[in-house]
């Protein structure tokens, strides 16, 4: 309501001064007054409006500096701090140079409004500004690139800690899926042709890649029944829809077996996908522990921010992201600085992926070493949720029947 009262005001507005200088048009044709001749009265008002405008415009940015300066939350990570010491040594310099800018730009054109007698000073080059105007700028430009090099390197040095927590962030339209290694702290080999109900990040394992065939067989097989059944009654269109479904799905096995004779499963990394564990909804982490995060996307480019941790990288298909972080402050005691019993942290989605992009949020729960792994011993392994083949160590040697079936 309120907000149609202002767009009513603006139109409202905006017909007025048409109107207005519809009136002032007519009015100069009256007394016989071209448009295009300006008399100095003209002139000076432009001046002394261009100075007004110039405390108008000055005391509207203080006033926007002071009330919504200090918009970004706490940090709550260690390399928070720097990132939120560069953005201030930008935003410093730049208020610097914008104060100065327009204090010159309506200054003079206040100062130096055209009168008859005065003739403007000309000079065609002049060496000494060229170099001022040049270098200096340069040297600006030079630290804040070098100070901002230099802080992102500190930030995405590869060096790892002894005891990193490692997970995996997946994105799809529209949520987020955390996967955490668990007891072997190893993820295992994933690949988006694996993907299937049960298995939503597409996990390797020889059962579910059998599974997976199977599946895959059984579609083909029912199509190509139907073809035999039907095929001389069905139209065309729809004949070559069906040939051209069996051709994808075929494509797709022939995929899965690469997957399967690939390098990463030679080396036996399919094992350390079954006591991975996924987890939706909710993202713990344990304070004071550094966090390595890889991220992943199944359909579009998603990108995890996380505000109060001054993080963001985008989630890719067919490229897994890195980065990493040591999160400083638990949300019980954020909830007491913010005075907010209701204070949650927050994983949100910043690239407009589709149409519920905004539903892509997840909570992010930093909490105690004990309450963390508490937490994460509740959560179930991959192998459990598939159907309680549970930790049967013989299913790697030998193939059981396939478990990707409901
Ligand atoms: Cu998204």
């Amino acid at each position: 309501m309120f907000s149609l009262l202002v767009l009513i005001t603006i139109v409202l507005g905006v017909v007025a001064a048409v109107q207005l200088s519809k009136v002032y048009q007519l009015a100069a044709k009256l007394r016989n007054h071209r448009e295009e001749d300006i008399s100095l009265a003209d002139n000076k008002m432009n001046a002394w409006l261009m100075l007004i405008w110039m405390f108008v415009f000055f005391a509207g940015v203080i006033y926007f500096y002071v009330v919504y300066g200090d918009y970004l939350p706490v940090s709550a990570s260690a390399h928070g701090n720097d990132i939120d010491m560069l953005f201030m040594v930008n935003v410093v310099i730049i208020t610097i140079v914008f104060f100065l800018v327009h204090l010159f730009l309506f200054y003079y054109s206040w100062k130096y409004y055209y009168r008859e007698d005065r003739k403007a000073f000309f000079f065609a080059h002049s060496t000494k500004l060229e170099m001022i105007w040049t270098i200096i700028p340069s040297i600006v430009l030079a630290f804040i690139i070098i100070f901002g090099l230099r802080i992102w390197n500190d930030i995405t040095d590869v060096v790892a800690s002894e005891n990193p927590v490692r997970l995996e962030v997946y994105a799809k339209q529209f949520d987020w899926t955390i996967r955490y290694p668990g007891a072997d702290n190893e993820l295992g080999f994933s690949n988006y042709n694996l993907i299937s109900g049960t298995n939503p990040l597409g996990i390797a394992s020889d059962e579910l890649i059998i599974g997976k065939i199977a599946e895959l067989d059984e579609e083909i097989s029912g199509i190509e029944k139907k073809l035999k059944e039907e095929g001389d009654f069905l139209p065309p269109s729809q004949l070559e829809a069906l040939e051209d479904k069996i051709y994808r799905l075929q494509r797709h096995k022939l995929r899965i077996n690469d997957v399967s004779t690939s390098r990463e499963a030679s080396s036996g990394e399919f094992k350390a996908g079954k006591d991975d564990k996924l987890v939706k909804g909710e993202l713990h982490l344990p304070l004071g522990r550094e966090v390595e995060f890889v991220f992943n996307s199944r359909d579009v480019i998603h990108s995890a921010f996380m505000p109060h941790f001054r993080a963001q990288m985008n989630a890719v298909p067919g490229i897994p992201t890195r980065f990493k972080m040591t999160p400083t402050i638990t949300t019980d005691s954020m909830r007491v600085m913010e005075d907010n019993p209701n204070f949650d942290y927050i994983l949100l989605c910043n690239k407009v992926c589709g149409a519920s992009h905004n539903n892509m949020a997840v909570k992010v729960i930093i909490e105690s070493e004990e309450e963390y792994q508490a937490w994460l011993e509740e959560q179930k392994t991959f192998s459990e949720t598939l159907g309680g083949e549970g930790e049967t160590d013989e299913a790697e040697e030998s193939i059981l029947e396939p478990v990707a079936e409901k």
